[in-house]
């Protein structure tokens, strides 16, 4: 699997800001908007265009746009802080959604929402979590996808660890991933380690 983990300075500010356990709630989704914007800037760098006449104020030239827009997949709760970053990038792109809860005993996923188009052969798919730690939700949410046609995903996310990459890696699915940065490890609670905590709660507040 292709692992792609953005260094750049303004992101990695923005991740510290995250992970610093004194932001509160608004300051933490105003990092992850911004941090969101660079994942997707980067992740699009490889998408293929297509170039279109244009007029200019003063001549004609060629134009260049996205030949196939993505459908954005935010991953509820914790995705859906990443989702208006990703639509105002992608202003033509339409949005999905999946709905996951982990089992906090089995640390396996329960699905309680599902809303995606029934066919996706041919449409790339950018999935948004800012978490990946035993990669069992993502996974999952992949699978969905691969299970309706999809043949070429991209998942967003903040934190990866590494027993995550390495489930995503043997799931054997079309997947690359972008991130801004593989953590040490997990926690007896599978929490990501050093991570930033619960995602979910830091953005909207303890359930
Ligand atoms: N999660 C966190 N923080 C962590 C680890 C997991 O918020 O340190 C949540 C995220 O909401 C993410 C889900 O969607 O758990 C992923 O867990 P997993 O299925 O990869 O174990």
């Amino acid at each position: 699997m292709d692992v792609h983990v953005i260094d750049h300075p303004l992101a990695q500010a923005r991740l510290t800001a995250m992970r610093d356990a004194r932001t509160d709630s608004a300051s933490f989704r105003a990092a992850l908007h911004e941090l969101t914007t660079m994942l997707v800037y980067e992740a699009a760098r490889s998408f293929p265009v297509e170039r279109y006449p244009v007029q200019t104020p003063v001549t004609g030239t060629q134009g260049t746009r996205l030949a196939n827009p993505p459908l954005l997949v935010p991953v509820l709760r914790a995705g859906l802080g990443m989702a208006d970053a990703a639509l105002g990038l992608l202003p033509e792109s339409s949005m999905g959604f999946v709905g996951l809860a982990r089992d906090e005993a089995t640390f396996e996923p329960r699905a309680y929402m599902e809303s995606l188009p029934p066919d996706l052969a041919g449409l790339p798919v950018l999935v948004l979590d800012p978490m990946l730690a035993t990669g069992g939700s993502l996974e999952h949410c992949c699978r969905l996808l691969a299970d309706r046609g999809c043949t070429d995903i991209t998942v967003l996310c903040v934190l990866a660890a590494p027993a995550g990459i390495d489930r995503l890696d043997r799931s054997g699915l079309p997947l690359r991933l972008v991130t801004t940065a593989i953590d040490e490890g997990l926690n007896d609670r599978r929490f990501i380690v050093p991570g930033l905590g619960d995602a979910g709660d830091r953005q909207f507040g303890g359930m």
